[in-house]
């Protein structure tokens, strides 16, 4: 059966495998990120290489009002949303709470966890009153164990994962599905963003180990929405197999 996703955050990294791996199980997508040009051009090529239904929603998860006018604005034939991936999210800086950027902070929690809990907002009293739908949050490693220098990004993803076991508990009566999928190292755009475009600092992450590639989390994002009716992952954290926790990675460079 045909479902709609919407993917916050798919103009790249683990947004973007999402989108490309649902496309070609033939699901419909709502597809949304602030990089307008970028969502257009993935939402032409998915719908060429898929035969794929695209909705864009150019949207900064952290505009409340957009986000509640974007998703209000849906007509019947999208508006029947079957799984929500809250995938948008950042980390920007890297440095002790006492040399922090407090704009860093902001940006970080009100994409990570207020711009989660508005698309949440919106998109749940559909789903609550069809008694149906699955919310999968991209949480993280840094949502398990706090690691030096990670104090704010780290906190946003504590609250990812305390987030998603209250939107569990708040929606079990009415069916809904609700999963956090944590990776650790990724290798995406988050680097870049995280050193504010110091490509050379980014690349270094990922230097000397095979990290996890975003198609690795859009395998599994998708794997739990086949199961049957009765079966939830709650919690999947996935690990390259070279780093055994947030800080030790095993490198050979
Ligand atoms: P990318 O930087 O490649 O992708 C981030 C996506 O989020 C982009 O599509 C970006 O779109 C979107 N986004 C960021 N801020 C906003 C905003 N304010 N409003 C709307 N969309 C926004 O990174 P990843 O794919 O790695 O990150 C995806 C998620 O995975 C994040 O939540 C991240 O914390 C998490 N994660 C990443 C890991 C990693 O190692 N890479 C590991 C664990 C978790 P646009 O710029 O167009 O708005
Ligand atoms: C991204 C992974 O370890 O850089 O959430 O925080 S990490």
């Amino acid at each position: 059966m045909n479902k709609i996703i919407l993917i916050t955050g798919a103009t790249s990294g683990i947004g973007l495998a999402c989108a490309k791996k649902f496309a070609g199980h033939g699901h419909n997508l709502i597809i949304t990120g602030r990089r307008t040009e970028r969502l257009e051009k993935i939402s032409v090529s998915l719908q060429q290489e898929f035969g794929i239904k695209v909705k864009t929603l150019c949207m900064d998860v952290r505009r409340k009002e957009a986000v509640f006018s974007a998703i209000e604005s849906l007509d019947a034939d999208w508006s029947k949303i079957d799984v929500l991936i809250n995938n948008a999210g950042l980390a920007v800086g890297l440095n002790t709470i006492q040399e922090g950027e407090t704009d860093d902070w902001e940006r970080m929690i009100d994409t990570n966890i207020k711009g989660l809990l508005y698309v949440s907002r919106a998109v749940l009293p559909g789903m609550v009153a069809r008694k149906c739908g699955h919310v999968i949050n991209i949480g993280s490693i840094a949502g398990k164990e706090v690691y030096p220098n990670g104090n704010v990004y780290c906190g946003t993803k504590f609250a990812v994962d305390a987030l998603t076991k209250a939107i569990r508990i708040d929606t079990v009566q009415a069916g809904i599905k609700v999963t956090q999928i944590a990776p650790g190292a990724v290798e995406t755009e988050f680097s870049i963003v995280r050193f504010k475009g110091d490509k050379e600092k980014a690349d270094n992450v990922y230097k000397g180990f095979e990290p996890l590639h975003p198609e690795d989390i859009a395998d599994s994002v998708f794997y739990v929405t086949t199961l049957p009716k009765h079966v939830n992952i709650n919690d999947l954290l996935i690990m390259p197999t070279a780093q055994a926790s947030a800080t030790i990675l095993h490198k050979e460079l």
